[in-house]
């Protein structure tokens, strides 16, 4: 299944579950001081958690472009780290909860009419204390006890260990769908029941919000992976012929597994940041998001010169984004 095909099936599934279908937000959202550039889809929907704006709707589905630097690192190396990428999400706003959440998440990975994906590949986690998601799993889903594990704040909570270190702010535990393939299991879904609004430090400090709410992510580019059977992410049907057009405007062939491959990814994945970025206006800078975009330009560009390249070539690549 195409990128574009996955984006298009899981806005229109969420629509029959009563979601209305909205644009992505911006990338750099200026209205929010607490982050430089969008890091997930509830971003956007920070406001209707708390409780503070009219809503128009309960229940909506987007797919988020989102940027973090995180994991910058790891990009290029490992098969899963983007710093520009898309996450598809559902939201309720005090309308579904857990139930709804779980089911439709399974019906969508599973249903012949949605993804089709194998059942018995797929595996979960739920917070340590959360026994109602774990009840949902294990006596609905009827997924086996041996494919469910319990995890703390570090991995089931969201943001991860927002209890104990903060930031401030709508917060809740979560469930990670994971699949198995044969490079390894995927965390593809984030379900969280965002259910608290964490003001300073433990104890006491996560205030029930006014009502219980769904913030969910999808990785596009994992699932895309996972469907289309390949090793990374760089190798779906929207990044490898990037990952190609990179090699060929350096005049190097891509080799998976050589350090020019990971060069290669990474220019793939650093141009893509740029371009959405500057697309927004966000020119390289001395500060703030500027200077992140200055980082990620001067990273790319290394790594062309360490490919031998003298002269300008990231923006030759800009037009190379298949569609
Ligand atoms: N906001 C959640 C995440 O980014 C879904 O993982």
């Amino acid at each position: 299944m195409k990128s574009n095909e996955l984006r298009e099936k899981y806005l229109a599934f969420f629509e029959t579950k009563g979601c209305t279908r909205r644009p992505s937000d911006v990338l750099v959202p200026r209205w929010d001081p607490s982050v430089l550039f969008t890091p997930a889809g509830m971003n956007q929907f920070k406001d209707h958690f708390l409780g503070r704006c009219k809503l128009e709707f309960t229940r909506a589905t987007t797919c988020q472009k989102c940027l973090r630097t995180g994991d910058i690192d790891n990009v290029g190396r490992t098969a899963y780290h983007h710093t520009f990428f898309e996450m598809l999400g559902n939201f309720s706003f005090g309308d579904y909860f857990k139930r709804d959440a779980i089911h439709w998440a399974w019906e969508f990975l599973t249903d012949k009419k949605w993804l089709a994906l194998d059942p018995n590949r797929i595996s979960a986690t739920v917070y340590l204390d959360d026994d109602e998601a774990a009840g949902i799993w294990l006596n609905e889903i009827k997924l086996p006890p041996e494919r469910l594990q319990r995890l703390g704040e570090d991995e089931n909570f969201w943001p991860a260990n927002a209890p104990s270190q903060g930031p401030d702010g709508v917060c809740g535990p979560c469930s990670e769908i994971y699949y198995q393939t044969e490079f390894g299991s995927v965390e593809i879904w984030n379900l969280v029941f965002t259910q608290f609004n964490r003001v300073g430090d433990p104890p006491h400090n996560l205030r029930p919000l006014p009502s219980r709410n769904i913030d969910t992510g999808m990785g596009l580019e994992r699932t895309a992976a996972v469907l289309q059977g390949v090793d990374t992410n760089f190798h779906i049907d929207i990044l490898r012929p990037l990952v190609e057009a990179s090699g060929e405007v350096c005049h190097v062939r891509y080799e998976p597994e050589s350090e020019t491959g990971r060069r290669l990814r990474r220019i793939a994945d650093h141009v893509r940041a740029c371009t959405f970025a500057i697309h927004e206006n966000v020119i390289p800078g001395p500060n703030k998001e500027k200077y992140v975009i200055k980082r990620l330009l001067r990273r790319a560009v290394l790594d062309g010169h360490q490919m031998g390249m003298r002269e300008p070539f990231l923006h030759k690549l800009v037009a190379r984004w298949p569609n």
